[in-house]
């Protein structure tokens, strides 16, 4: 829901993108189809460590540039820390915060700052699965 009425209704997201798949083109692009403009908080390398335990394979400028390159995106920043999402939230004005749902239930304490809408993953695919086939095929 807008801020006031003929106001635009901004959404906020957050992700590591990291080799881009179709999962995350279809959450962008649900994302973007909830409001007026879509800002995109890319993870930083050292955070997507700390979150998944291994650097991304495409470093965060690369990871930066491909969905800044979206039609669907209007604005993206470095995320630095899963705790700052109050700050996040209201630094970039989100009416609506949309996540994954594995992330189910992890943000709802910010529904007092904006709405917070999970939505279905998109199944069979991964980028743990990408990198997990790829390494069999090398094998
Ligand atoms: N996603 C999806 N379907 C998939 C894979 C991912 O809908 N098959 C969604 C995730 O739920 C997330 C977004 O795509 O909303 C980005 O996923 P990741 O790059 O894995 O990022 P994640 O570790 O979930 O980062 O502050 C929150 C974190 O930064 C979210």
């Amino acid at each position: 829901m807008a801020a006031y009425p003929g106001a635009m209704t901004r959404v906020l997201t957050f992700g590591t993108f990291d080799l881009f798949h179709i999962g995350h083109v279809n959450v962008l692009l649900r994302a973007a189809d909830l409001g007026d403009h879509l800002t995109v908080g890319v993870s930083s390398d050292e955070l997507t460590m700390a979150k998944k335990g291994r650097y991304p394979v495409y470093r965060e400028e690369h990871r930066l540039a491909i969905v800044s390159s979206l039609a669907c995106v209007d604005d993206v920043f470095v995320e630095q820390s899963l705790e700052l999402k109050g700050e996040y939230i209201a630094e970039h004005r989100a009416d609506v915060l949309v996540m994954g749902d594995d992330w189910k239930g992890r943000f709802d304490h910010h529904r007092e700052q904006c709405e917070v809408i999970y939505l279905p993953r998109t199944a069979e695919v991964s980028t743990t699965d990408i990198i997990q086939s790829i390494r069999r095929d090398l094998d």
